[in-house]
């Protein structure tokens, strides 16, 4: 996904671009905005955490760019590609050390397994938007 910091700021086809130039292939891809119950679902593994509320806001304050892409790989090397949670950890050259503003607001987000990929694929995406 790719975060509101990033579509705001005008960032999203550069993003796009380092994605592709790194070897992923899109299988799907949308344009859209979370409303407040997306957000607390997407992230619901979180919502003990004190900055749930925060995340929520953030996540609803602008649109997103959801997006299924495949790799040899994929889960490990996409995180390797945007870097850190936090940005000020991100290392030279990732998607987060060059676009992202603070830990909430860090331009991207990438699934943390295989089997979280999946569901979190099926909370953006029908079967028949996958190419
Ligand atoms: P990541 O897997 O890198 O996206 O990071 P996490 O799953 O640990 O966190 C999910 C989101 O929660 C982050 F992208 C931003 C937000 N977050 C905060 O706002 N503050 C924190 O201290 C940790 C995470």
């Amino acid at each position: 996904m790719i975060k509101p910091d990033a579509t705001g700021a005008g960032n999203t086809g550069k993003i796009i671009d380092r994605i592709i130039g790194a070897g992923f292939t899109i299988k799907a891809m949308k344009w859209t905005r979370l409303s407040m119950d997306d957000a607390a679902a997407f992230y619901a593994v979180h919502r003990e955490r004190p900055f749930f509320g925060e995340l929520t806001e953030y996540m609803t304050s602008a649109p997103i760019v959801a997006a299924i892409l495949e790799k040899e790989n994929a889960v490990a090397d996409f995180r390797t590609l945007i870097g850190a949670t936090n940005p000020a950890e991100a290392a030279p050259g990732t998607i987060r050390a060059d676009f992202a503003e603070s830990i909430s607001a860090n331009a991207v987000h990438g699934s943390d397994s295989d089997e979280n990929a999946a569901i979190e694929g099926s909370f953006f995406f029908g079967t028949r938007e996958l190419a």
